[in-house]
């Protein structure tokens, strides 16, 4: 029952943040977590819950009393073998950790990733001249997928062929760090065949000879990782880098699709079209939460927390707290978005976010120059998924621009 306390004084919560109708409608619990203090008990999981900014940040900060080495999903794996063999950036501690970020943060560099913007546009534009001519059209498949699944997968130096199965594999991982419910078993009935297909996709071989994947491969032949270790390194990529960034433009269509306002204000200026994306991952926040695991007794808001346990960090929750941001739960692309949670922060934070911005301004640039308004054509349809917030379907009506 809400209302009591753990013996060292922790607020006790008996949501389910992985139901289906916790998913669908997170804010409701997203404010009582944070009202019930800097820190919380989950009695249903055994784990620390913290959904204020101030502390979601303290966490993701503190890479040494919350480790991601023992996993970022409720499996602990101190305890039990993780399901996939573990990832060597995002399921590390240093020094382990900083061997292939420094790989993955030189591939997505800023000046790789500016370099892509002429050929990113051209596609954006492209898309959304051949959308503007069928009027009305499911956002999600349409846009908000094909986008991505065209160019991410070209930059890596992906073949043609099978690249969607890319969308499936991530939502078969984002779902794989919750519990082992229904959503998890769905996920991973076909995990054999995909993860199969994945590590294929992360050998040398099968990659073209440049790219962030000939890239990775070379820092193996410089000696910065081992050739063992390089297609772990792709495999990375090629994980975190489709269906979150499917998330996001999901996200961003459907915040300008329900704020027509909003639209306008970016058409007037599609200066703001970086500014539009980046308050769409705050608003929606498609990585929502992810687990750490304290390595000692550690201090959190003025409770101590014991070590060996799970704490569930609330990015959602910490981008809309009241205590942080003005009207938090209006979507405003004029509002300083500085400080939110929705790539992390810390040593973990995206890598790739430079790459996702891009892939979100290209979009919403088109949008602006070329549209006239964007409405919802029908009922937007969620995605459930254990950790990634997104929609399944979106029916979107656009007009072209006047003149
Ligand atoms: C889902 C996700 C996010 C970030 C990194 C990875 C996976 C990984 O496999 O390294």
């Amino acid at each position: 029952m809400d209302g009591m306390v753990t013996a060292g004084g922790v607020p006790e919560l008996d949501f389910d943040p992985f139901s289906r109708g916790f998913l669908e409608d997170p804010f409701p619990d997203h404010a009582r977590l944070r009202d019930a203090g800097p820190v919380a008990w989950l009695r249903q999981y055994g784990v620390y819950a913290v959904g204020r900014h101030a502390e979601a940040r303290a966490v993701l900060q503190d890479w040494e009393a919350f480790s991601s080495a023992a996993g970022v999903g409720l499996a602990d794996f101190r305890r039990e073998k993780p399901w996939r063999l573990a990832s060597l950036v995002l399921e590390t501690d240093p020094p382990m950790h900083g061997r292939s970020r420094r790989v993955l943060s030189r591939v997505l560099s800023a000046g790789v990733v500016n370099a892509l913007r002429t050929r990113f546009q051209r596609d954006a534009d492209e898309m959304v001249v051949a959308l503007l001519a069928r009027g009305t059209f499911d956002a999600v498949p349409d846009l908000a997928e094909a986008y991505p699944l065209r160019v991410f997968p070209d930059a890596v130096g992906m073949p043609r062929e099978n690249r969607r199965y890319l969308l499936p594999y991530g939502n078969m991982v984002f779902n794989s760090f919750g519990p082992r419910n229904a959503l998890f078993e769905d996920a991973v009935l076909d995990a054999a065949r995909v993860l199969e297909w994945v590590q294929a996709q992360s050998q040398r071989e099968n990659l073209t000879a440049t790219g962030f994947g000939a890239e990775i491969h070379a820092a193996a032949d410089a000696g910065e990782l081992t050739h063992e270790e390089a297609p772990m390194v792709v495999r990375s990529l090629l994980t975190a880098g489709v269906d979150t960034t499917v998330s996001g433009l999901g996200a961003a269509l459907f915040c300008l699709a329900t704020h027509p306002e909003q639209f306008q204000a970016l058409r007037a200026d599609p200066t703001l079209a970086r500014a539009a994306f980046e308050e769409a991952v705050r608003f929606e926040t498609p990585v929502q939460t992810f687990f750490r695991t304290t390595t000692r007794p550690v201090e959190l808001g003025g409770t101590t927390l014991d070590e060996e346990r799970k704490v569930l960090v609330f990015m959602g929750a910490a981008n809309r707290d009241p205590r942080r941001w003005k009207r938090p739960d209006d979507y405003d692309i004029r509002r300083p978005t500085a400080g939110h949670v929705g790539w992390g922060v810390g040593i973990h934070a995206c890598v790739g976010m430079l790459l996702a911005r891009l892939e979100g301004e290209c979009v919403l640039t088109a949008l602006a120059q070329r549209v006239g308004s964007i409405e919802l054509a029908g009922e937007p349809v969620r995605r459930c998924n254990n950790i990634r917030r997104g929609l399944a379907s979106l029916p979107l009506r656009l007009t072209p621009r006047a003149g």
